[in-house]
């Protein structure tokens, strides 16, 4: 089905006290997802994906040998990130829902520990791409990272939380200081009852 670019769930400045400026949110939003948005649909136009959902054509297009090349696959993949990302955050800090803290907990051994995993993946993403606190099939949390715009849906994965790590998410506010904007994306950002409810 057509893909449609989602309003954000909150203002532009919502989050600029939260170090996330409302300039950001203008380019980041309503220029590189609606981007997006319109490339897919131009791409998937008189295909057999038209018909299909957002999480058929992400899986159904993605190949581990040809992501560079494929169209279709990248902007209907990056339309469901963005759309996940605006939801993880928000404006008002929220505490961690205790399930949520006792499996992070159980995984990483704490919660700085697995902050301190998730920030890494971020930081050591080389060039484009995303870092994710993802479910296992089996119920293990782990942290994961995925260049340009693949997600975890590829691999049969539950996306419980993801971060934006190319320069477009960050640069405005942070420059060239990728491990500041995640440790502030993780101490000021997410929303972890949006987070919570994913599991
Ligand atoms: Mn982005």
């Amino acid at each position: 089905m057509a893909f449609e670019l989602p309003d954000l769930p909150y203002a532009h400045d919502a989050l600029a006290q939260h170090g996330m400026s409302a300039e950001t949110l203008e380019y980041h939003h309503d220029l590189h997802h609606k981007a997006y948005v319109d490339n897919g649909n131009k791409l998937i136009a008189g295909t057999k994906w038209e018909t299909e959902t957002l999480e058929s054509i992400v899986t159904g297009t993605y190949d581990a040998n040809a992501v560079a090349q494929n169209g279709i696959f990248n902007n209907a993949s990056q339309h469901w990130n963005h759309m996940q990302f605006w939801e993880m955050m928000g404006p008002s800090k929220t505490g961690m829902p205790s399930e949520l803290e006792s499996l992070i907990k159980e995984s990483f051994g704490s919660i700085d520990a697995f902050k301190e995993a998730f920030s890494a993946a971020g930081a050591g993403q080389f060039g484009s791409g995303w870092c994710w606190l993802v479910k296992e099939a089996d119920g293990i949390l782990k942290v994961t990272k995925t260049e340009n715009g693949v997600n975890p849906l590829c691999f049969g994965q539950t996306v419980l939380l993801g971060c934006d790590v190319w320069e477009h998410s960050y640069y405005i506010d942070f420059r060239n200081k990728r491990p500041a904007y995640l440790s502030n994306f993780l101490e000021n950002l997410v929303n972890w009852e949006n987070v919570a409810s994913r599991l």
